[in-house]
């Protein structure tokens, strides 16, 4: 089977933004389809994103990026039997830009993603399954999740500073145990909410908004759920600090609402937090350019805490090979878009593999219907995924896609 036809075209994401459908049709007549999502709290290090920059939706149009994949991508693609990694370099070929800006990130996203699972469609087989054929493992495995509770920064207006506070059921045997645990943590905050009268919205990635003093009185909200749910032994906490905007590079402080830090006393900051609270995971504590700053958190904090990379590494398999070399962090967030192909979040995955890095798939702000994320987080046995809270469609068919996968893999483990 051939590629016949690659279509793209403008469609929304999640916060009702532009973004690239793209649909790849084959000689016989079937079909697969991607959308890409977009990020708001952006690393500087991350792949362009084409934009048209007119006057049209605030500048955010994506017409420049469908042309490329029109008149560029799909005529050197259209004849062939979809192949990931041939493709994807085929593309990287194309655009001969060190990150993307001449084709676009997102244009090559939504091709890479769409041939991923065009390929997967004529080996007969499911997509996490090829991408682990792809990386050359063995077997493929559920990741646990973290699941956004407490939604702030660029991502809810009037609540924390933290841009993410989640919850990550640990003692559980299933994934389905899992959600079904953070569902009951998630009724139980709003309860809370509702009880002492608090204004609360949705943020961005399905999570709580709510306008709390500080963090601490989150974090003691949190924490007030799960006990009296009586689950406080099975849930850890993942904060996303997203810190590169809280950060002021003028007095190289951060600013977490009234608090003002300096790097050192935002690293004791977060070991004071991790002594008072079951803190796991501390992901962007520190500014994106700062690699001292981060070896020092990943010295004082690493063996204690999972110390992760988003915008500093930017799914970079050169940012990361640095980060592993300078011992700047323990874990990797990884999105693809952030890349640009699926062949590049794949190198990176093996890096941090290779190197005893945890990696923590993720989804975007500005999320699609799109839950190709959950096959590579399966097929590359990631470890961990978060893909927002319980509260916004595009998130939860995240996680709905999880508990098929986990059953289709239970019943072929059972034989039937
Ligand atoms: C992050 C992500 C997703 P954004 O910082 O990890 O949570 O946010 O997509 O806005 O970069
Ligand atoms: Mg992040």
């Amino acid at each position: 089977m051939k590629i016949e036809q690659i279509v793209a075209t403008q469609i929304f994401d999640a916060r009702g933004e532009p973004t690239i459908g793209c649909t790849l049709i084959l000689d016989n007549g079937a079909y697969v389809t991607s959308e890409v999502p977009s990020g708001r709290s952006k690393s500087s290090f991350a792949a362009v994103e084409l934009r048209d920059g007119d006057a049209r939706f605030c500048g955010m149009g994506v017409s420049k990026a469908i042309a490329n994949i029109t008149n560029i991508i799909a005529p050197a693609l259209i004849g062939q039997i979809p192949s990931l990694v041939e493709m994807d370099m085929k593309m990287v070929e194309l655009d001969d830009s060190e990150n993307k800006s001449k084709l676009g990130a997102n244009a090559t996203l939504a091709v890479s993603v769409a041939v991923l699972k065009a390929q997967a469609l004529v080996q007969e087989l499911e997509v996490y399954e090829l991408i682990a054929h792809l990386c050359d493992f063995e077997r493929v495995s559920l990741p646990f999740a973290m699941f956004n509770l407490i939604n702030g920064g660029v991502h809810a207006h009037k609540s924390i500073a933290i841009q993410e506070c989640m919850i990550m059921p640990v003692g559980v045997e299933s994934f389905r145990s899992s959600i079904e645990l953070a569902a009951e943590v998630f009724y139980k905050t709003e309860e809370l909410l509702k009880k002492r009268d608090m204004f609360f919205g949705i943020g961005d990635e399905g999570g709580y908004s709510a306008p709390f003093n500080t963090e601490i009185e989150a974090l003691d909200l949190v924490m007030q759920a799960l006990k009296e749910l009586g689950v406080e032994q099975q849930v850890v906490l993942a904060l996303d600090i997203a810190a590169t905007q809280l950060y002021d590079p003028k007095t190289e402080t951060y600013s977490f609402g009234n608090q003002t830090f300096d790097t050192q006393e935002l690293i004791d900051y977060y070991g004071k937090l991790s002594e008072q609270y079951p803190l796991y995971s501390i992901e962007d504590g520190l500014v994106e350019s700062d690699w001292k700053g981060w070896q020092q958190m990943t010295k004082q904090l690493g063996e204690k805490l999972q110390i992760v990379g988003d915008d500093l590494f930017a799914t970079n398999p050169a940012r990361i090979i640095y980060g592993i070399e300078n011992n700047a962090a323990n874990a990797a967030v990884i999105k693809p878009n952030q890349v640009g192909t699926v062949t590049e979040a794949l190198q990176s995955i093996k890096l941090c593999r290779d190197y005893d890095m945890n990696v923590v798939v993720s989804h975007r702000s500005g999320e699609t219907n799109d839950s190709f994320i959950v096959d590579l987080a399966v097929g590359t046995s990631a470890g961990q995924i978060k893909a927002g809270g319980l509260m916004r469609g595009e998130r939860i068919g995240k996680y709905n896609k999880l508990l098929c996968i986990e059953e289709e893999l239970m019943d072929a483990m059972l034989g039937f």
